[in-house]
């Protein structure tokens, strides 16, 4: 009992692990498995050879949201691969640049005045855990229309304040379910679980999910840094 009430979640996380049966091991040798697949399927399917502007224009499918009665409060687990950044809310900017004809920086305030979008999703880590939770924020598609994203854009890197980054296909990017979130089950997100702002979406394993997230990167190609998980042999799409 005590162990689910302290703030040191890690602990629980790893006698969950052990109860659930479920090693990291195994789990990350399936990623591998995996990840050489599903880049080459990336590469000719749709919709990831959808240009931004066909993107934009087509609806992409929803995932089938759960009722509000379905969330787990108590089961998103912390997970942070090093310290938690400190980020003052007020000096805080979003930098939106790359492939974008309109570079911009976003203040919260600026940021807060979009619609609001909300949302009750599964979220998976690939360690063994998974929680129902209700994310609350803007569309990613919103915040990058306002940067006029470039036809060549196809990918978007994602920079943390705790040197986490990622790298998403433009098509995921701009999925209705893809936010960039500031609210956890009605509530403000807290710092550990990312504030002010990270992504959160129904389409993509827990890593690709970037917490304290500074700054977005459209690029028409992929470097060799590719994600914080990813470049230790996760798998890159990493789709549900
Ligand atoms: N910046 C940053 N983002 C991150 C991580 C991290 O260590 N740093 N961990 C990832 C992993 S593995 C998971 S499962 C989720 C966990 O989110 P939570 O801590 O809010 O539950 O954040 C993801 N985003
Ligand atoms: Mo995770």
């Amino acid at each position: 009992m005590e162990e689910f009430a302290t703030p040191r979640q890690q602990i629980s996380r790893r006698r969950l692990l052990q109860l659930s049966g479920m090693s990291s091991l195994g789990l990350l040798l399936t990623s591998c498995g995996t990840s050489l697949f599903s880049e080459t399927v990336g590469t000719i399917t749709e919709p990831l050879n959808l240009k931004v502007g066909e993107l934009l224009l087509k609806p992409q499918t929803p995932i089938p949201e759960f009722p509000l009665s379905a969330i787990q409060p108590k089961a998103l687990l912390v997970n942070t691969y090093d310290l938690t950044p400190e980020i003052d809310p007020v000096a805080f900017r979003l930098t939106i640049d790359g492939e974008v004809n309109q570079p911009i920086q976003l203040s919260m305030t600026d940021i807060y005045k979009l619609p609001l979008t909300s949302m009750v999703i599964r979220h998976v880590c690939v360690e063994g855990w998974a929680a129902i939770v209700q994310w609350g924020g803007v569309r990613l598609r919103d915040l990058l229309n306002l940067a006029q994203p470039k036809s060549q854009a196809r990918y978007a890197y994602f920079q943390s304040a705790d040197n986490y980054y990622e790298s998403w296909d433009i098509a995921s990017v701009l999925h209705p379910q893809t936010l960039l979130a500031y609210q956890k089950n009605g509530q403000p997100l807290s710092v550990d679980n990312g504030a002010p702002l990270r992504l959160a979406s129904p389409i993509k394993l827990g890593y690709k999910q970037s917490k304290w997230v500074t700054r977005i990167t459209l690029a028409s190609n992929l470097n060799s840094r590719k994600g914080y998980w990813v470049d230790q042999g996760y798998e890159w799409f990493a789709g549900l």
